[in-house]
């Protein structure tokens, strides 16, 4: 079957990780080894055009603008994309990132996210209603945390029988925002993937991370159910404490943390002392993600400022989603 012409772009929001995913049950099929749970922000994201054309040779990928090496995430995503969909041609990818460089934020979650949200409509794959099986499990073969920024809101994945599942939790609104405290300059040393092969390969607290991960994620999910920023609050900082801890018992340790960290941490702590309801996430970087109350966002963000290099505000985002206008 000829797939000239088939051309569909669709648009992804970050997600962060309320609680975190770190590890792999297996390194091949990038298959997580804990669930996760997230909260996707608005307007921060990816837009990403995918055109299947017979006349091209290679698939080609380009990032803001920038002719991108093709490393194998993307052709293969697009392969199995092909396969599924019964066609050969292959495909001209255009993605543009709403993230700022530095903010520490860019994603490979929303990238894979929009990249097959995308490439299935172009390929006359599936798309309508909730994510189907065979979407999550591509994106997810790309980026561990990609089905995540599937969906809007806070979202929850769960190993399956073979693979994952994502889930919309807590599908009332909720007025919560998430501050982003950026702390240092410059890319982190070691990618996500490399530190969980190292963490897992030499951290003694691996093993009890694995183990005591699935109580974290009822504990969000009943918090987020009953409405309850506190008991989220907690749960997401023990996750993030874990994780980290976790990391710098690897050998040798993995620290992500700058001293602007602990600034930051400090502030959010001493903004609990004064009665706000503000906690703490960081990822496999520096900066530090505040999670409060939309109404306490100025307060947070003036006690934040401060002790950082500056903040980035966001509030809850959409599911992905195809649109209309094309990345040129
Ligand atoms: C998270 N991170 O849950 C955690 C917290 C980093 C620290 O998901 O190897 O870039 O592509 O599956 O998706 C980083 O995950 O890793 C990540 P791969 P990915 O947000």
């Amino acid at each position: 079957m000829s797939h000239s012409g088939a051309i569909r772009t669709a648009r992804a929001g970050v997600n962060i990780a309320l609680v975190k995913y770190w590890g792999k049950a297996s390194a091949l099929d990038n298959l997580p080894a804990v669930g996760s749970l997230s909260l996707t922000l608005d307007g921060l994201g990816t837009t990403t055009t995918v055109e299947f054309d017979d006349a091209l040779s290679t698939d080609a990928f380009t990032l803001d603008g920038v002719a991108q090496p093709l490393d194998t995430r993307v052709p293969a995503l697009l392969d199995e994309v092909r396969v599924l969909a019964g066609i050969r041609a292959r495909a001209a990818v255009r993605s543009i990132n709403s993230v700022p460089t530095a903010a520490g934020l860019a994603s490979s979650a929303s990238g894979f996210a929009a990249l097959g949200l995308a490439a299935f409509a172009a390929a006359g794959l599936e798309v309508s209603g909730p994510p189907s099986a065979a979407l999550v499990d591509c994106v997810r073969r790309g980026s561990g945390s990609a089905p995540r920024s599937l969906l809007g809101g806070f979202v929850r994945l769960d190993r399956d029988s073979g693979g994952v599942r994502a889930v919309s939790t807590g599908s009332a609104p909720w007025s919560v925002c998430i501050i982003v405290a950026r702390v240092a300059f410059g890319p982190k040393d070691v990618s996500s993937r490399d530190g969980m092969a190292h963490s897992r390969d030499t951290s003694p607290f691996y093993a009890a991370w694995v183990d005591t991960h699935a109580a974290d994620l009822d504990a969000a999910e009943a918090a987020i159910a009953a409405r309850d920023l506190s008991a989220l609050g907690e749960v997401m900082e023990f996750s993030t404490m874990k994780m980290h801890a976790c990391m710098l018992a690897s050998r040798p340790a993995l620290r992500y943390w700058a001293p602007g960290t602990l600034a930051a941490l400090d502030a959010v702590h001493a903004l609990r002392r004064a009665g706000v309801s503000a906690w703490a996430t960081m990822d496999a970087g520096p900066h530090v993600k505040v999670l409060c109350a939309t109404e306490d966002a100025a307060r947070v963000r003036a006690a934040l400022e401060p002790a950082c290099l500056g903040t980035l505000t966001c509030g809850v985002g959409a599911a992905a989603q195809l649109i209309e206008e094309r990345v040129p």
